[in-house]
């Protein structure tokens, strides 16, 4: 099934943001495959962001998803990217829609307090990047046939 991976980046954690975020994912009817509580070190930071480097804000990213502690997540489900970036809003949050998280929680797109993968390769290869294979669990959940036709 399509995974994307969700991070609960820094400023999220810190303001107490991490469960409203993940309530927000579940609640969807995603599935949780991975989580992990972690500290994201410069080199994984380069590796998740490489398609950003030479761009103006590539240090201050990097600076920032890893200036604390993060909770990652990999989500499963039917168009679990497409509908992960929905519950997530875009990328400013100033110009995100309320009912959104950037759009309810933030302001500024230096502090958006969430990632999502933005296209399936992307999904699998982020994934892939933060778990191992014996970190991501694929099981049956009781409530799928209510959530997946
Ligand atoms: P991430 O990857 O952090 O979930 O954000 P998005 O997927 O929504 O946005 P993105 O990849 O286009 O940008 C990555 C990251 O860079 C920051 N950024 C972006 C920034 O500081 N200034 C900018 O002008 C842009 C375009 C915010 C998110």
């Amino acid at each position: 099934m399509e995974r994307t991976l969700i991070i609960v980046k820094p400023d999220a954690v810190q303001r107490g943001l991490t469960g409203e975020i993940i309530r927000r994912f579940e609640q969807r009817g995603l599935k949780i495959a991975g989580m992990k509580f972690m500290q994201v070190s410069a080199a994984l930071a380069e590796t998740h962001y490489a398609e950003h480097v030479g761009k103006p804000f590539f240090e201050g990213l990097v600076k920032y998803i890893t200036s604390s502690p993060v909770v990652v997540i990999a989500l499963e489900g039917t168009k679990a990217v497409e509908a992960a970036r929905a519950t997530i809003g875009k990328t400013k949050p100033f110009e995100s829609p309320a009912g959104t998280i950037r759009g309810d929680f933030g302001l500024e797109v230096g502090r958006n307090l969430v990632h999502g993968s933005d296209s399936v390769e992307s999904g699998a290869r982020e994934v892939a990047n933060f778990f191992t294979d014996a970190e991501l669990v694929s099981w049956p959940r009781n409530t799928d046939p209510w959530i997946f036709e």
